[in-house]
């Protein structure tokens, strides 16, 4: 990709300082003149960064997003080179009064990303590194390192020394290690280390007046960035723990059903993982919904994944109550750490990874068990309105069962993420090209009469919804924790470090 230098966006830039109006007809410039003129801002960063200006295939490039529901709409992007531009940028967006927001994998899709209608993208891809410490057991990682950059690069790495290393990320190789663990972050080693945000040792965050600080357990914001970080700051770099790694293999095997089977595979899933046994910190089991036209092409299948660790095939005590139940098919497959992502169809060439100007918005919701009633309706509703060739066939329903243990191991009053005791994480994911209002609304109608059905089968008095999945009506309990104390504090934070609500955005607080 061709990408503009600073001495060229100077010389573009020209125009401001010289006649107003001059060449601005060729499309390539800033937004002329007022608050977006940039001059003042190149003076102050450093050669590496960029300036990207409406109308050119970078400014295209750089903000796309994955979904493009309630997209935040930006005037310019600024890809930071280092940390002192990102600073340098949040000082002069707030000079200018210009709303800004930090784009990472740009898979964020909460609804609520949709009121910035103006203002500045600073896109992190610059900040992208991982460095590992003398001792090996953190590592600092820039913030705007992709899940799988950090995966990689820690275990080419350990192959030159002899011992492999990893680290929680997001189990989807597209999505940053910042956007997901800021929210909590979920992924394939939580069972054994806790959720992305409990390997955080500590930040350098730039604070909503464009300050550089860092911070760690001593801070009072160190308890509020572990869950609801996104509200308080431009996370440039996070010291992570790293271990080394126990087992080199894992298996999975892959099971498709057809729809008639919804009862038996819950029930063989709450029996098997979640209630007569408890899923081993070794095992993890997910399932979608989803069209698989080769195999019925007029109902959504259930894939279902039974994974395990340091084995070289999943040991038949846990997939033997599924082949019982007759599946479609069955497939074993064994390999390493890092073909998880492939397997389960979220590496970064698998459709879910593609910026394809698609509408995703999710409906989460957490669960302690399956309700099979529920599942039942669940399943009959989302196979009935995503049927074959139907608007919404592209859409898929995600069980994520990964194993808890470490998560659980960590005391739940210790984070702003909320839900530790939850088992399941769930959610449609409505996916459909978008057209009009209506239609937008009829997806919404859908995904929440999904949810709500899980819901009413939970037995819960409240509903929990995970914000890095979420649509963008749950209210601050849904995302952040029933409990008053919790809510409390949120604020009393928010009012102290963003008192202006700068990072009001993402699932805001305030
Ligand atoms: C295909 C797919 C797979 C997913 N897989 C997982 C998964 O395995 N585990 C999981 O937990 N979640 C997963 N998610 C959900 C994911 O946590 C959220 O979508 C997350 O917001 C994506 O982060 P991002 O960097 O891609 O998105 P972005 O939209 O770039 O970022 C999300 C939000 O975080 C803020 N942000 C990003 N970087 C920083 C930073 N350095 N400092 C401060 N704020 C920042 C942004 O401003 C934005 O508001 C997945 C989502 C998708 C679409
Ligand atoms: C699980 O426990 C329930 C209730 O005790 C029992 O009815 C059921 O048979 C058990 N299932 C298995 C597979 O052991
Ligand atoms: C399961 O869901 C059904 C349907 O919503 C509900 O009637 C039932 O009470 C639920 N069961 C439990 C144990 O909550
Ligand atoms: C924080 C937030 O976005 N809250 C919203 C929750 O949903 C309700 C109902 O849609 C909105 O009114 C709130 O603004």
């Amino acid at each position: 990709m061709h990408r503009l230098t600073i001495e060229v966006i100077t010389a573009m830039c020209a125009w401001a300082i010289s006649a107003v109006g001059q060449s601005v007809s060729t499309g390539r410039l800033c937004p002329q003149g007022g608050p977006y003129n940039m001059i003042e801002l190149v003076k102050k960063l450093s050669p590496a960064a960029r300036i990207y200006c409406p109308g050119t295939e970078e400014f295209e490039e750089a903000s796309i997003r994955w979904s493009v529901l309630e997209e935040p709409k930006v005037n310019v992007i600024v890809v930071p080179g280092t940390v002192d531009d990102v600073a340098e940028t949040v000082k002069f967006a707030n000079q200018r009064k210009l709303p800004f927001l930090a784009y990472n994998g740009a898979h964020g899709a909460v609804t609520t990303l949709g009121k910035m209608d103006h203002g500045i993208e600073i896109l992190m891809h610059q900040l992208s590194s991982v460095e590992i410490a003398k001792d090996g057991k953190t590592a600092k990682v820039g913030g705007g390192t992709m899940s799988k950059t950090v995966t990689d690069t820690l275990w080419e790495a350990g192959k030159q020394t002899g011992k492999l290393m990893i680290t929680v990320t997001g189990a989807c190789e597209c999505v940053s290690l910042l956007g997901p663990g800021l929210g909590g972050g979920h992924g394939w080693l939580q069972g054994h280390y806790g959720l992305i945000a409990d390997q955080f040792v500590s930040m350098d965050i730039v604070m909503a007046d464009g300050s550089r600080t860092i911070i760690d357990k001593t801070s009072s914001l160190w308890w509020a960035m572990k869950g609801a970080g996104h509200n308080f700051g431009i996370v440039t770099a996070v010291t992570t723990k790293i271990y080394d790694i126990k087992h080199r293999d894992w298996a999975i095997e892959t099971l498709v059903f057809g729809g008639d089977k919804v009862e038996a595979v819950y029930q063989a899933a709450n029996d098997h993982f979640l209630t007569n046994k408890t899923q081993p910190v070794d095992v993890i089991h997910w399932s979608y919904w989803l069209n698989n036209l080769d195999a019925n092409p007029n109902k959504p299948v259930i894939i279902f994944y039974v994974i395990q660790e340091g084995v070289k095939a999943v040991d038949t005590v846990y997939t033997k109550p599924f082949h019982d139940i007759g599946p479609l098919s069955a497939e074993a497959v064994g390999g390493s750490y890092t073909d998880l992502a492939e397997w389960t169809d979220i590496s970064t060439s698998a459709p879910p990874c593609q910026k394809a100007g698609l509408a995703n918005p999710r409906f989460p919701i957490y669960l302690e068990l399956y309700n099979v009633t529920a599942q039942r309706k669940a399943y009959d509703l989302f196979a009935s309105a995503a049927r074959g060739s139907s608007t919404f066939s592209r859409s898929v329903f995600m069980f994520e069962g990964y194993s808890m243990q470490g998560v659980q191991g960590i005391d739940p009053e210790s984070t702003a993420f909320a839900f530790r005791d939850a088992n399941l994480l769930v959610a449609p994911l409505i996916t459909y090209l978008p057209a009009d209002s209506d239609l937008d609304k009829r997806a919404a109608k859908l995904g929440e009469q999904l949810r709500q059905i899980l819901y009413e089968g939970s037995g819960r008095k409240e509903l929990r919804a995970y914000i890095n999945y979420s649509y963008g009506d749950e209210t601050l309990q849904q995302w952040y924790g029933n409990e008053k104390w919790r809510q409390d504090r949120l604020q009393a934070l928010k009012r102290k470090y963003d008192p202006e609500g700068k990072f009001s955005f993402y699932a805001p607080i305030a």
